[in-house]
Protein backbone atom coordinates (compact mmCIF):
# COMPACT_ATOMS: atom_id res chain seq x y z
CA UNK A 1 0.00 0.00 0.00
CA UNK A 2 1.25 3.37 -0.95
CA UNK A 3 -0.18 6.55 1.69
CA UNK A 4 -0.19 9.97 -0.22
CA UNK A 5 -1.70 13.40 0.67
CA UNK A 6 -3.08 15.35 -2.05
CA UNK A 7 -3.95 18.93 -0.66
CA UNK A 8 -3.78 17.40 3.08
CA UNK A 9 -6.52 14.72 2.37
CA UNK A 10 -4.67 11.26 2.51
CA UNK A 11 -5.18 8.49 -0.02
CA UNK A 12 -3.69 5.04 0.49
CA UNK A 13 -3.60 2.84 -2.79
CA UNK A 14 -3.59 -0.77 -2.94
CA UNK A 15 -1.15 -1.15 -5.47
CA UNK A 16 -0.93 -5.36 -5.55
CA UNK A 17 -2.28 -8.44 -3.60
CA UNK A 18 -6.06 -7.47 -3.51
CA UNK A 19 -8.93 -10.00 -4.07
CA UNK A 20 -9.53 -10.97 -7.79
CA UNK A 21 -12.63 -8.78 -8.79
CA UNK A 22 -12.52 -10.83 -12.40
CA UNK A 23 -12.42 -8.12 -15.28
CA UNK A 24 -15.74 -6.60 -15.48
CA UNK A 25 -16.75 -3.04 -15.52
CA UNK A 26 -16.08 -1.11 -12.44
CA UNK A 27 -19.58 -0.96 -11.40
CA UNK A 28 -19.47 -4.26 -11.68
CA UNK A 29 -16.27 -5.08 -9.62
CA UNK A 30 -17.50 -2.30 -7.13
CA UNK A 31 -20.66 -4.65 -6.36
CA UNK A 32 -18.61 -7.64 -5.85
CA UNK A 33 -15.88 -6.01 -3.41
CA UNK A 34 -18.50 -5.02 -1.87
CA UNK A 35 -20.60 -8.22 -1.27
CA UNK A 36 -17.42 -10.17 -0.72
CA UNK A 37 -14.70 -8.71 0.35
CA UNK A 38 -15.55 -5.20 2.74
CA UNK A 39 -13.27 -6.29 5.13
CA UNK A 40 -10.65 -5.41 2.71
CA UNK A 41 -12.02 -1.36 2.85
CA UNK A 42 -12.47 -1.64 6.86
CA UNK A 43 -8.93 -3.17 7.39
CA UNK A 44 -7.14 -0.85 5.40
CA UNK A 45 -9.18 2.36 6.28
CA UNK A 46 -10.92 2.19 10.03
CA UNK A 47 -8.88 2.03 13.07
CA UNK A 48 -6.33 0.87 14.03
CA UNK A 49 -4.75 0.79 11.17
CA UNK A 50 -6.75 3.94 9.33
CA UNK A 51 -8.64 6.61 10.40
CA UNK A 52 -11.98 8.34 9.64
CA UNK A 53 -10.19 10.65 7.11
CA UNK A 54 -9.06 7.78 5.06
CA UNK A 55 -9.47 7.22 1.71
CA UNK A 56 -8.55 4.24 0.39
CA UNK A 57 -8.41 3.10 -3.62
CA UNK A 58 -7.98 -0.23 -5.23
CA UNK A 59 -6.51 -0.83 -8.08
CA UNK A 60 -8.41 -2.87 -10.73
CA UNK A 61 -8.23 -4.53 -13.94
CA UNK A 62 -9.48 -1.90 -16.53
CA UNK A 63 -11.92 -3.10 -18.97
CA UNK A 64 -10.14 -1.37 -21.82
CA UNK A 65 -7.04 -2.49 -21.98
CA UNK A 66 -5.86 1.13 -23.48
CA UNK A 67 -6.82 2.35 -19.86
CA UNK A 68 -4.24 2.84 -17.40
CA UNK A 69 -6.17 0.44 -14.53
CA UNK A 70 -9.33 0.75 -13.08
CA UNK A 71 -9.91 2.41 -9.40
CA UNK A 72 -12.45 1.77 -6.60
CA UNK A 73 -12.38 4.48 -4.05
CA UNK A 74 -13.73 4.11 -0.47
CA UNK A 75 -13.67 5.11 3.05
CA UNK A 76 -14.60 4.58 7.04
CA UNK A 77 -18.28 4.53 5.86
CA UNK A 78 -18.50 2.59 2.46
CA UNK A 79 -17.91 3.14 -1.18
CA UNK A 80 -17.36 6.73 -2.99
CA UNK A 81 -18.77 6.76 -6.92
CA UNK A 82 -15.44 9.23 -7.81
CA UNK A 83 -12.40 10.45 -5.80
CA UNK A 84 -10.83 14.02 -7.17
CA UNK A 85 -8.35 14.12 -4.31
CA UNK A 86 -8.18 9.83 -4.74
CA UNK A 87 -7.42 10.40 -8.12
CA UNK A 88 -4.13 12.98 -8.03
CA UNK A 89 -3.27 10.72 -5.15
CA UNK A 90 -3.17 7.43 -7.33
CA UNK A 91 -1.97 9.15 -10.44
CA UNK A 92 1.50 10.61 -8.32
CA UNK A 93 1.26 7.05 -6.62
CA UNK A 94 1.57 5.43 -9.88
CA UNK A 95 4.41 7.89 -10.78
CA UNK A 96 6.46 6.97 -8.24
CA UNK A 97 6.32 3.60 -8.49
CA UNK A 98 7.47 4.35 -12.03
CA UNK A 99 4.00 2.72 -13.28
CA UNK A 100 2.77 5.89 -15.01
CA UNK A 101 4.83 8.60 -17.16
CA UNK A 102 4.07 11.78 -17.85
CA UNK A 103 1.34 12.73 -20.31
CA UNK A 104 -2.74 11.48 -20.34
CA UNK A 105 -4.00 8.41 -19.44
CA UNK A 106 -7.21 6.76 -19.21
CA UNK A 107 -8.96 5.62 -15.67
CA UNK A 108 -11.58 3.57 -14.77
CA UNK A 109 -14.14 4.03 -11.83
CA UNK A 110 -17.43 2.78 -11.07
CA UNK A 111 -19.40 5.74 -12.23
CA UNK A 112 -17.65 6.06 -15.90
CA UNK A 113 -14.48 6.73 -17.20
CA UNK A 114 -12.53 9.47 -16.84
CA UNK A 115 -8.73 11.24 -17.91
CA UNK A 116 -5.72 11.73 -16.11
CA UNK A 117 -2.83 14.29 -16.94
CA UNK A 118 0.35 14.03 -15.60
CA UNK A 119 2.32 16.98 -15.59
CA UNK A 120 4.96 15.97 -13.12
CA UNK A 121 5.98 14.01 -10.58
CA UNK A 122 3.18 15.78 -8.24
CA UNK A 123 0.68 17.68 -10.00
CA UNK A 124 -2.07 16.14 -11.93
CA UNK A 125 -4.94 17.60 -13.85
CA UNK A 126 -8.30 15.32 -13.53
CA UNK A 127 -10.81 15.49 -16.36
CA UNK A 128 -13.54 14.56 -14.25
CA UNK A 129 -17.58 13.39 -15.38
CA UNK A 130 -19.99 15.24 -16.71
CA UNK A 131 -21.37 17.41 -13.63
CA UNK A 132 -24.56 18.94 -13.07
CA UNK A 133 -26.78 20.24 -10.96
CA UNK A 134 -30.12 18.68 -10.30
CA UNK A 135 -31.69 21.48 -8.07
CA UNK A 136 -31.77 24.68 -7.52
CA UNK A 137 -32.45 26.33 -3.76
CA UNK A 138 -33.50 23.46 -2.41
CA UNK A 139 -35.10 24.69 1.14
CA UNK A 140 -34.59 22.47 4.08
CA UNK A 141 -35.87 23.54 7.33
CA UNK A 142 -33.43 22.18 10.89
CA UNK A 143 -34.52 21.87 14.28
CA UNK A 144 -31.12 23.33 15.01
CA UNK A 145 -30.43 26.28 12.51
CA UNK A 146 -33.52 26.68 10.98
CA UNK A 147 -33.98 26.94 7.18
CA UNK A 148 -31.25 26.20 5.12
CA UNK A 149 -31.13 26.64 1.49
CA UNK A 150 -28.75 24.57 -1.10
CA UNK A 151 -28.20 23.43 -4.13
CA UNK A 152 -28.47 20.06 -4.69
CA UNK A 153 -25.25 18.70 -7.44
CA UNK A 154 -23.50 15.81 -8.99
CA UNK A 155 -19.77 15.81 -9.20
CA UNK A 156 -18.70 11.97 -9.22
CA UNK A 157 -20.69 12.61 -6.06
CA UNK A 158 -24.15 13.63 -4.57
CA UNK A 159 -23.73 17.52 -3.16
CA UNK A 160 -25.75 19.82 -1.03
CA UNK A 161 -23.81 22.94 -1.36
CA UNK A 162 -24.61 26.20 0.73
CA UNK A 163 -23.49 29.45 0.37
CA UNK A 164 -25.91 31.19 2.54
CA UNK A 165 -25.29 30.03 6.00
CA UNK A 166 -23.95 32.34 8.43
CA UNK A 167 -21.00 30.04 9.45
CA UNK A 168 -17.03 31.34 9.91
CA UNK A 169 -15.03 28.88 7.34
CA UNK A 170 -11.87 28.91 9.35
CA UNK A 171 -10.13 26.19 10.51
CA UNK A 172 -10.49 27.26 14.00
CA UNK A 173 -13.75 26.18 13.48
CA UNK A 174 -14.02 23.02 12.04
CA UNK A 175 -15.62 21.24 14.77
CA UNK A 176 -18.86 23.92 14.67
CA UNK A 177 -18.82 23.25 11.22
CA UNK A 178 -18.53 19.66 11.63
CA UNK A 179 -21.18 19.67 13.79
CA UNK A 180 -23.49 22.33 11.37
CA UNK A 181 -22.90 20.48 8.41
CA UNK A 182 -23.62 16.65 10.34
CA UNK A 183 -27.54 18.35 10.71
CA UNK A 184 -27.88 19.06 7.46
CA UNK A 185 -26.74 15.64 6.29
CA UNK A 186 -29.40 14.09 9.01
CA UNK A 187 -32.20 16.10 8.13
CA UNK A 188 -31.63 15.65 4.15
CA UNK A 189 -31.91 12.05 4.97
CA UNK A 190 -34.33 12.04 7.37
CA UNK A 191 -36.91 14.18 4.85
CA UNK A 192 -36.35 12.32 1.99
CA UNK A 193 -34.55 14.58 -0.02
CA UNK A 194 -32.20 12.93 -2.46
CA UNK A 195 -31.13 12.56 -6.36
CA UNK A 196 -33.10 12.01 -9.20
CA UNK A 197 -32.86 7.98 -8.65
CA UNK A 198 -32.85 7.99 -4.89
CA UNK A 199 -29.12 8.63 -4.34
CA UNK A 200 -28.48 9.65 -0.73
CA UNK A 201 -27.06 13.18 -0.63
CA UNK A 202 -23.87 12.02 1.63
CA UNK A 203 -21.55 14.94 0.88
CA UNK A 204 -22.21 18.81 2.75
CA UNK A 205 -20.21 21.78 1.17
CA UNK A 206 -20.68 25.53 2.29
CA UNK A 207 -18.67 28.08 0.76
CA UNK A 208 -17.32 31.42 2.21
CA UNK A 209 -14.40 34.04 1.03
CA UNK A 210 -11.57 33.09 0.09
CA UNK A 211 -8.33 33.98 2.13
CA UNK A 212 -6.10 36.93 0.77
CA UNK A 213 -3.25 35.05 0.46
CA UNK A 214 -4.34 32.39 -1.33
CA UNK A 215 -5.43 34.32 -4.50
CA UNK A 216 -8.72 31.90 -4.45
CA UNK A 217 -12.44 32.43 -5.67
CA UNK A 218 -13.64 30.70 -3.19
CA UNK A 219 -13.38 28.67 0.12
CA UNK A 220 -15.22 25.18 1.22
CA UNK A 221 -15.80 23.43 3.97
CA UNK A 222 -16.88 19.41 2.81
CA UNK A 223 -18.57 17.00 4.88
CA UNK A 224 -17.74 13.46 3.33
CA UNK A 225 -20.22 10.60 4.28
CA UNK A 226 -17.95 9.44 7.19
CA UNK A 227 -18.59 12.17 9.37
CA UNK A 228 -15.54 14.35 9.05
CA UNK A 229 -14.53 16.65 6.24
CA UNK A 230 -12.41 16.94 3.76
CA UNK A 231 -8.68 18.83 4.07
CA UNK A 232 -8.33 19.22 0.26
CA UNK A 233 -10.80 21.26 -1.61
CA UNK A 234 -12.60 18.06 -2.83
CA UNK A 235 -12.40 17.33 -6.46
CA UNK A 236 -15.71 15.73 -7.12
CA UNK A 237 -17.32 18.96 -4.67
CA UNK A 238 -15.60 21.40 -6.86
CA UNK A 239 -17.02 19.81 -10.02
CA UNK A 240 -20.32 19.90 -8.43
CA UNK A 241 -19.87 23.84 -7.66
CA UNK A 242 -18.36 24.80 -11.39
CA UNK A 243 -21.20 22.95 -13.10
CA UNK A 244 -24.00 24.78 -10.80
CA UNK A 245 -21.79 28.47 -11.42
CA UNK A 246 -21.68 27.77 -14.95
CA UNK A 247 -25.50 27.08 -15.12
CA UNK A 248 -26.34 30.32 -13.31
CA UNK A 249 -23.78 32.03 -16.04
CA UNK A 250 -21.37 33.07 -13.22
CA UNK A 251 -18.54 31.60 -14.65
CA UNK A 252 -17.60 30.88 -18.08
CA UNK A 253 -16.48 27.20 -19.93
CA UNK A 254 -12.84 27.56 -19.93
CA UNK A 255 -12.66 30.21 -17.16
CA UNK A 256 -10.37 29.14 -13.97
CA UNK A 257 -12.16 28.65 -10.67
CA UNK A 258 -9.90 28.43 -7.37
CA UNK A 259 -11.46 26.51 -4.85
CA UNK A 260 -10.01 26.51 -1.36
CA UNK A 261 -10.04 24.15 1.22
CA UNK A 262 -10.76 24.56 4.70
CA UNK A 263 -6.84 23.64 5.29
CA UNK A 264 -6.13 26.77 3.40
CA UNK A 265 -4.62 23.90 0.18
CA UNK A 266 -6.03 24.63 -3.71
CA UNK A 267 -7.59 23.21 -6.77
CA UNK A 268 -7.60 24.71 -10.24
CA UNK A 269 -10.61 24.23 -12.05
CA UNK A 270 -11.93 25.24 -15.52
CA UNK A 271 -14.81 23.14 -17.23
CA UNK A 272 -15.17 23.02 -20.95
CA UNK A 273 -18.33 22.16 -22.55
CA UNK A 274 -18.43 18.36 -24.03
CA UNK A 275 -21.84 17.78 -26.23
CA UNK A 276 -23.61 20.39 -24.25
CA UNK A 277 -22.18 18.50 -20.81
CA UNK A 278 -19.93 20.66 -18.79
CA UNK A 279 -16.90 18.60 -17.79
CA UNK A 280 -14.80 19.94 -15.08
CA UNK A 281 -11.17 19.87 -15.19
CA UNK A 282 -9.50 19.73 -11.70
CA UNK A 283 -6.04 20.13 -10.95
CA UNK A 284 -4.03 19.62 -7.84
CA UNK A 285 -0.75 18.47 -5.94
CA UNK A 286 -0.18 15.20 -4.33
CA UNK A 287 2.76 13.87 -2.36
CA UNK A 288 3.67 10.71 -1.36
CA UNK A 289 3.67 9.83 2.59
CA UNK A 290 4.63 6.10 3.05
CA UNK A 291 4.51 2.75 1.69
CA UNK A 292 3.47 -0.36 3.60
CA UNK A 293 2.31 -4.18 4.04
CA UNK A 294 -0.97 -5.13 5.12
CA UNK A 295 -0.63 -7.79 7.88
CA UNK A 296 -3.89 -9.77 8.80
CA UNK A 297 -3.11 -11.46 11.88
CA UNK A 298 -5.77 -14.17 12.51
CA UNK A 299 -5.17 -14.16 16.37
CA UNK A 300 -5.83 -9.91 16.34
CA UNK A 301 -9.62 -9.19 16.98
CA UNK A 302 -9.12 -6.01 15.06
CA UNK A 303 -7.43 -7.33 12.03
CA UNK A 304 -10.52 -6.22 9.75
CA UNK A 305 -11.29 -2.88 11.21
CA UNK A 306 -12.55 -1.63 14.92
CA UNK A 307 -16.69 -2.23 14.26
CA UNK A 308 -16.01 -4.04 10.89
CA UNK A 309 -18.84 -6.15 10.47
CA UNK A 310 -17.00 -9.29 9.24
CA UNK A 311 -18.49 -12.62 9.32
CA UNK A 312 -14.92 -14.19 9.37
CA UNK A 313 -14.26 -11.61 12.32
CA UNK A 314 -17.69 -12.35 13.88
CA UNK A 315 -17.08 -16.14 13.97
CA UNK A 316 -13.59 -15.54 15.28
CA UNK A 317 -14.69 -14.10 18.37
CA UNK A 318 -17.77 -16.26 18.53
CA UNK A 319 -15.72 -19.42 18.44
CA UNK A 320 -13.13 -17.89 20.78
CA UNK A 321 -10.38 -18.73 18.57
CA UNK A 322 -8.40 -18.81 15.47
CA UNK A 323 -11.02 -20.55 13.04
CA UNK A 324 -9.44 -18.27 9.66
CA UNK A 325 -6.36 -19.36 8.50
CA UNK A 326 -3.29 -16.50 8.77
CA UNK A 327 -3.67 -14.50 5.77
CA UNK A 328 -1.51 -12.04 4.67
CA UNK A 329 -1.57 -9.13 1.66
CA UNK A 330 1.29 -8.19 0.81
CA UNK A 331 3.06 -6.42 -2.32
CA UNK A 332 4.14 -9.66 -3.57
CA UNK A 333 1.63 -12.45 -2.18
CA UNK A 334 -1.74 -12.20 -4.23
CA UNK A 335 -3.89 -13.28 -1.62
CA UNK A 336 -7.49 -15.21 -3.29
O1 LIG B 1 -11.81 14.85 -3.79
O2 LIG B 1 -13.66 14.13 -4.72
C1 LIG B 1 -12.91 14.25 -3.76
C2 LIG B 1 -13.31 13.64 -2.47
C3 LIG B 1 -14.48 13.01 -2.16
C4 LIG B 1 -14.39 12.61 -0.84
C5 LIG B 1 -13.17 13.00 -0.36
N1 LIG B 1 -12.52 13.63 -1.37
Amino acid sequence: MIDSHTGGEPTRVVVAGGPNLCKSALAAQLAVLRDQHDWLRSSIVNEPRGSDFLVGALLCQPVNPASMGGAIFFNNVGYLGMCGHGTIGLAVTLAFLGRLGTGVHRLETPPGEISVRLHDSNRVTVSNLPSYRYRRGQSLCTPEFGEVRGDIAWGGNWFFLVSDHGQRLEYDNVGRLTDFTRVIRRELDRQGIRGPGGELIDHVELFGPASKSSGADSRNFVLCPGGVYDRSPCGTGTSAKVACLIEDGELAPGEVWRQESITGSVFEVRAILRDRQIVPEITGTAYVTGQSTLWLDSSDPFRYGIGSSSKEWISTIADNGPKIQHRTLSANQDWR
